[in-house]
């Protein structure tokens, strides 16, 4: 059996398929994404529909999108951490999140992180301005979520997808210090150990974070 991740350490979503590996000490090998090197792209133009990463393989199953990965490694690498809840409502709730923490999240923080690359110097202000304002809904409603219900108490789908997202989306936009909810959930999640180690790992890269990485985490 050889399970191989392909992947960037500093990638939001190569992080939330590492924290399922992580937190089950599931044996893999992680090879590291070389944006410049031809072999690697003409690699990921065949895997993904996009090009994107990460991307699983396990001998011949080739699996792609972080989620899918995650649901893969619940049924064919299962560990302590169940990653999708065993009782199907809460799984319902763990997919639900999951796409809220993707679609409204990562996505508002990429726009605007999307918009720095394209132009360092002047970067549109509707798209930061867009992101940003996608931020804000997105914590506005999760923080109103977070008053009357509760995250699986232990590593799931939940966790792998919020806690890159959140990371990095704070980054970007800072979430408000009234949203104590999301503050506390934000901490939270970073001191879980297989989170700290996804932290650990992009350090090295935190110079390439367009528009600057804070001085923090
Ligand atoms: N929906 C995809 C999104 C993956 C994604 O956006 N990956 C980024 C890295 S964090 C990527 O591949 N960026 C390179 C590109 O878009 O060309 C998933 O869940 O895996």
């Amino acid at each position: 059996m050889s399970l191989e991740l392909f992947g960037h350490p500093f990638s939001s979503y190569t992080w939330k398929a590492l924290i399922p590996l992580y937190a089950n000490g599931t044996e893999f090998e992680f090879r590291e994404y070389k944006p410049l090197d031809p072999v690697d792209l003409e690699y990921l133009q065949r895997a993904h529909p996009a090009g994107k990463f990460p991307v699983l393989v396990d001998d011949d199953t080739t699996v792609i999108e972080s989620t899918a990965i995650i649901e893969y490694l619940a049924v064919h690498h299962p560990g302590s951490a169940p990653l999708i809840p065993a009782d199907p409502a809460e799984a319902i709730i763990a997919r639900m999140l999951d796409r809220i923490f993707d679609n409204y999240v990562m996505s508002s923080m990429q726009r605007v992180v999307n918009a720095y690359i394209q132009n360092s110097e002047a970067p549109d202000p509707a798209e930061v301005e867009g992101g940003k304002q996608g931020l804000q809904q997105a914590y506005r409603w999760i923080e109103t979520w977070l008053a009357e219900n509760r995250l699986p108490p232990h590593v799931s789908l939940v966790t792998c997808a919020a806690a890159p997202s959140l990371f990095y989306a704070d980054w970007v936009q800072r979430i408000p210090e009234d949203f104590t909810r999301l503050t506390a959930l934000r901490a939270e999640l970073l001191d879980l150990p297989p989170v700290s180690r996804c932290v650990e790992i992009a350090r090295p890269y935190r110079g390439f974070f367009p528009p600057d990485a804070p001085d923090r985490d």
